[in-house]
């Protein structure tokens, strides 16, 4: 079926690029999530990565090189306090994260969904908020990375944690490239939706010191961040771990907007590039992929497949939701600093981390980036 292309492809992000992150402070019921609470409230078991305190500067932890267990809350309390004689390694001298739980993946999980009220902070009730939850002892990390979609909305319900910011790089596309290009943007190790720094910005802050705009907070029980779209951001569980009940847990959405249709089929893209090891499920993305563009470019196209639709409900939900959410935060975000003092903030002594010096030299390997996988989409579809 022909049509005219369904979204403004030149939208600019101006918008998103000129609003910082901003916290709404005690925004939410932060209610004392006791350890029996979490035990009771996720039942089954779950992964969680596991990495040194000791850490090696310029060797960021990306989920592919972290220990992993899987573990029910139940055992991962018990590892954090102490208690368990079990052959995980020494609570001393590692952290434990249980992160990006997503709850939708987990069925038995459903009623806990409703305990966090999204819909009152959206102003909405919109029947596909899907939250993740993040359980990490203090040292737990995630490194230097952005998210393909959409704003970022983070609760912090017990717990601090604290998130290093650094801006997309400008309001045009060619800003935002030669950002991605500065912090080398890679999407190997691959995992879906996100793309990470090559570069260790949690080992050696200073590597972010030319660049401007940079922030640093904290998040505290019932705080709420917003953090806009392709905000890089690398984050750390502060809390002490001489209390053995100081986990951070946190909680948070990503609310699609227009501008994700392109980044949704670049995820197609950079799946189909890397991970597609199976031939069926190969031709079934290259199919995706054609019918995408097809649609994109208001081509021919199948309206029934699945992805042309949940594209198009994409570009009709998001920019509703976007004018909606816009309309209701606006003033509350703070424009970009022009300083790069916040990094003068990081407090490392809270992190529960000794930075050791790099002992090899980093091994070169082969990187797919982000300008890679739209290269392939403009040459191939
Ligand atoms: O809390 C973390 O460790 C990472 C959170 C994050 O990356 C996110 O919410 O996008």
């Amino acid at each position: 079926m022909n049509g005219s292309p369904p979204i403004d492809t030149s939208f600019s992000w101006q918008d998103a690029y000129s609003t910082a992150p901003f916290i709404i402070s005690g925004a939410w019921p932060a209610r004392d999530w006791t350890n029996d609470d979490l035990i009771k409230n996720l039942p089954g078991s779950f992964p969680v990565r596991i990495g040194s305190r000791e850490l090696e500067i310029g060797k960021p932890k990306y989920d592919n090189i972290c220990e992993k267990r899987e573990m029910s809350v139940r055992d991962f309390i018990s590892w954090t306090s102490q208690s368990s004689s079990s052959s995980l390694p020494s609570i001393d001298k590692h952290w434990g994260y249980m992160d990006y739980i997503h709850l939708v993946e987990h069925d038995d999980l459903e009623s806990f969904r409703s305990a966090f009220p999204w819909s009152s902070l959206l102003g909405r009730d919109y029947d596909d908020i899907q939250p993740t939850v993040w359980l990490g002892t203090a040292g737990a990390h995630s490194p230097l990375h952005y998210d393909t979609m959409g704003w970022n909305l983070h609760a912090q319900l017990r717990g601090s944690k604290q998130w290093l910011l650094v801006p997309p790089g400008g309001p045009t596309y060619n800003d935002r490239l030669d950002r991605q290009k500065e912090l080398g943007a890679t999407r190997t190790p691959y995992e879906n939706t996100t793309v990470y720094s090559e570069f260790d910005a949690l080992g050696d802050p200073s590597i972010l010191s030319s660049i401007e705009g940079v922030r640093v907070l904290t998040l505290r029980p019932g705080d709420i961040l917003f953090v806009p779209p392709l905000w890089w951001h690398c984050v750390c569980c502060i809390d002490d771990q001489s209390n053995p009940s100081a986990l951070s847990f946190s909680c948070n959405i990503w609310l699609s907007e227009r501008p994700d249709v392109i980044n949704t089929i670049a995820e197609v893209a950079t799946a189909l590039k890397l991970d597609s090891e199976d031939a069926e499920m190969c031709d079934a993305m290259k199919e995706s992929m054609q019918e995408c563009m097809s649609w994109l470019k208001g081509e021919q196209h199948d309206e029934t497949h699945p992805i042309v639709q949940s594209l198009i409900e994409l570009a009709d939900r998001g920019r509703k939701r976007y004018d909606d959410f816009l309309a209701r935060y606006k003033d509350l975000a703070p424009p970009p600093t022009t300083t790069a003092s916040e990094l003068a903030k990081i407090d490392r002594s809270k992190m529960c981390l000794s930075f050791l010096p790099m002992r090899a030299a980093p091994v070169e390997r082969e990187r797919v980036r982000p300008w890679d996988i739209l290269r392939c989409i403009e040459t191939q579809y």
